[in-house]
Formats: C-alpha cells, structure tokens, sequence
C-alpha cells in the first residue's frame, strides 16, 4: 500500500489537476483546511498580483462523499482564473479568431536560471513558453492541496507538520525580510531564503535502511529538491555535522530511549528514530528579473535581455508551506506503506499496535 500523487496543469492554462491514489476509507477531509493552505501558500509580501486574482478553489471530482475519503482515486482540479486573460494564447485547441490578451507572442529571450533554455531544447520547441508554463511554481498549488490531504491523515496517528521562514535574502528576522524585499523590489532584483520543516509526533520506524530508495531522508530530500527554485536540503543538521567531531555530532541515547539533542533531525539510518524530524531547503532568488540578464535570442541567434514577465520579487513564505505540504506527503506515503488498511480505523489501529509494541520500557 502506497500513496500516489500525478498532477497536471500549464500556469496559465485553464486548471491544475490532480489524481491521489491510495488513502484510505474514512478520512474525513477539512475543506477550509485545504483552502487555508492554498490562502497560506499565496500570501506573503514579495509576491506578484497573480496571487490576488487566484482563489484557489478546489473542485472535488471523485474519491470524496460528503467530505470522506470512500478510499477509491480521489480527484480534484484548481482553475486558474488568470487563463481569462490567456484564452488564446493558451487555447487547448488551435485558437479561434485575431490574436487577443497575454501568451501570445513567442518567447525566445531564455531567462537564466528558469527551465526555459533546457526545456526548449530538450523538447524541440520553437516557443519557449511551451516549455515554462509546466516548469512554474503554479503547480505547487496542487501539491499543498494535496499536502493538506496528507496532514490531515497524518494527524489521524498523532503527526503534525509545521514550515516556517528562516531567512530570506540572508536577513533572519521579520524586519529585516520586509526591508531587504522592498529593497529588492526598488532595483528590479529577486532574492531567495531558508525554511525549515518540523515533523512532530512521529513514531520511530518509518522509512528503511535496506536500498537508497528506502531511505526517508533521501525521499525527503528529492521531495524537498522537487519543488522549484529549491538548490539545498540539509537533515538535522546537515553541513554543519561534517565540521564538528563524533561527540558533539550524535544525539545520546536517555534511559527512556529519548535524546536530549536532535542533531540527527530525527532520522538515523534512513529511519526515524522517534524525535522530530527536522528539515532544511534553500531557495534561489527568483529567475524571472524586471532588470534582465543577458540571454540570446534563440530565433535570431543574436544576444539580448532575457524575458520579463510578470513575477514574484521572493516566495520564501511560499516555499515555507509548500516545503510543508512536501514533508507531510512524504510521511505520509511512509506511514501508509508501513501501516495500510483499506479503512481508515485498519490505518489507526496498526499504528496503535505498533506504537505499544515499540513501548519502552518494555513491561515485564
Ligand atoms: C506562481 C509562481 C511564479 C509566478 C506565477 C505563479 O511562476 P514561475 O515559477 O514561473 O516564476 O510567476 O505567476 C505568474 C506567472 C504570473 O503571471 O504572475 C505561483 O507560485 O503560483
């Protein structure tokens, strides 16, 4: 029993879509929880007017009656509202009529660091928009709705998940990411950040150190790396363990099995070892600048200014729910796979039991 999530969707096409395949029967799904997170993920100062225009509303399909999972795929879709503005240029269909509204001249100014150039020639496409539309971070809406999903199984057993900001632009406090975003945004200039992710109440056991793909730190890391603009994730305390010795490196082990530290971030041997599982990713500053770098025009073959388009000066707090939404999918694919059921009561009961059986100390 696994856990699986595909979705769809251009930026500026009509809808994201997604298809979740393996919860259980029962799972009740809160939708204002869902919204709130979609609100969580398009709030924060540094972001474009995209966000105002979007509501992010999720439209149920199918795998839900009167808000229970029934334990079959369940499938919703976000539309996108801005696509009004791009009927045209991103018609489905060959489009009718003069050409009207954004998309619909082609671009051929790659910006550096955005998919643009790779995707172009590793698709063959004469339009590079055919390649940065499914590249964006818009798609991250389906994975925090999909995220809210997995939080909300994962606190069927007791797991909560919570990201927060803890730098943007190299500043550490509010203040000063206010300050460095407006700066930013005054010379035309994107910045990045660090958020971190922390996973409470999970039980020791899940992931495995059998084969790299079962290892949970390696699952969290690529879902970690999977999400836009992320260049590092650390576990624990990841760099900064290869500049200590062993004994100011390792979590001591307490009578009562606990540790007292949790420089491991909650993870040893690819395995969680019943602290809170602690992660770290590191944003780039945003590729999309309103003073462009250099490019070349990959019609004419001459140099120019890299694509403008509408964009955030910085999603760090973006980053910080959808990171969330990451780290909960990811615990919840390990929990599914280590605790099953087709019902939802089957899933809380094998955790009960495995939770006593791992009691310590043991009763004699
Ligand atoms: C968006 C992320 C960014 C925004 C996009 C919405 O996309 P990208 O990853 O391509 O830079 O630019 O919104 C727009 C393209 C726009 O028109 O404002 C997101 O996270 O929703």
């Amino acid at each position: 029993m696994t856990l699986d999530l595909t979705t769809a969707g251009e930026s500026h096409g009509p809808a994201l879509v997604a298809i979740i395949t393996g919860l259980p029967a029962g799972l009740t799904v809160d939708r204002a929880a869902v919204e709130d997170d979609l609100r969580r993920r398009r709030e924060g100062y540094g972001r474009s007017p995209r966000q105002k225009l979007e509501q992010d509303e999720v439209e149920v399909l199918a795998g839900l009656r009167h808000g229970d999972t029934l334990g079959t795929p369940l499938a919703f879709v976000i539309r996108n509202r801005d696509h009004a503005n791009w009927a045209w240029g991103m018609s489905p269909w060959p489009p009718e009529g003069e050409p009207s509204g954004k998309g619909t001249a082609a671009v051929t100014l790659p910006r550096p660091g955005h998919a643009d150039l790779a995707g172009t020639l590793k698709f063959g496409h004469a339009d590079a928009r055919n390649a940065l539309e499914r590249a964006s971070a818009r798609q991250t809406a389906a994975h925090v709705a999909a995220g809210a999903v997995a939080k909300a199984l994962l606190r069927e057993i007791g797991i909560s998940v919570a990201g927060r900001v803890l730098e943007i632009g190299g500043e550490t406090d509010d203040d000063g990411w206010r300050r460095a975003t407006e700066a930013a945004k005054a010379d035309r200039e994107t910045l990045g950040g660090v958020v971190d992710v922390t996973a409470d109440g999970v039980p020791a056991g899940l992931g495995s150190y059998a084969e790299k793909r079962d290892r949970l730190d390696a699952r969290l890391a690529a879902a970690l790396m999977g999400i836009q603009a992320v260049k590092g994730v650390e576990i624990g305390d990841g760099f900064d363990l290869a500049r200590r010795r062993g004994s100011g490196a390792h979590d001591e082990i307490e009578a009562d099995l606990r540790r007292s530290t949790n420089r491991a971030g909650g993870i040893e041997g690819g395995i969680t070892n019943g602290e809170p599982v602690v992660v770290r990713a590191a944003m780039k500053p945003l590729p999309t600048l309103m003073r462009p770098l250099r490019s070349v025009d990959l019609e004419s073959g001459e140099a120019g200014e890299a694509l403008v388009e509408r964009s955030d000066v910085q999603a760090v707090e973006a980053l910080a729910v959808v990171a969330e939404a990451a780290v909960a999918w990811e615990l919840a694919r390990a929990a599914r796979e280590k605790f099953g059921g087709d019902a939802l009561e089957d899933f809380v009961g094998a955790h009960r039991a495995y939770v006593e059986r791992i009691r310590w100390p043991r009763e004699s």
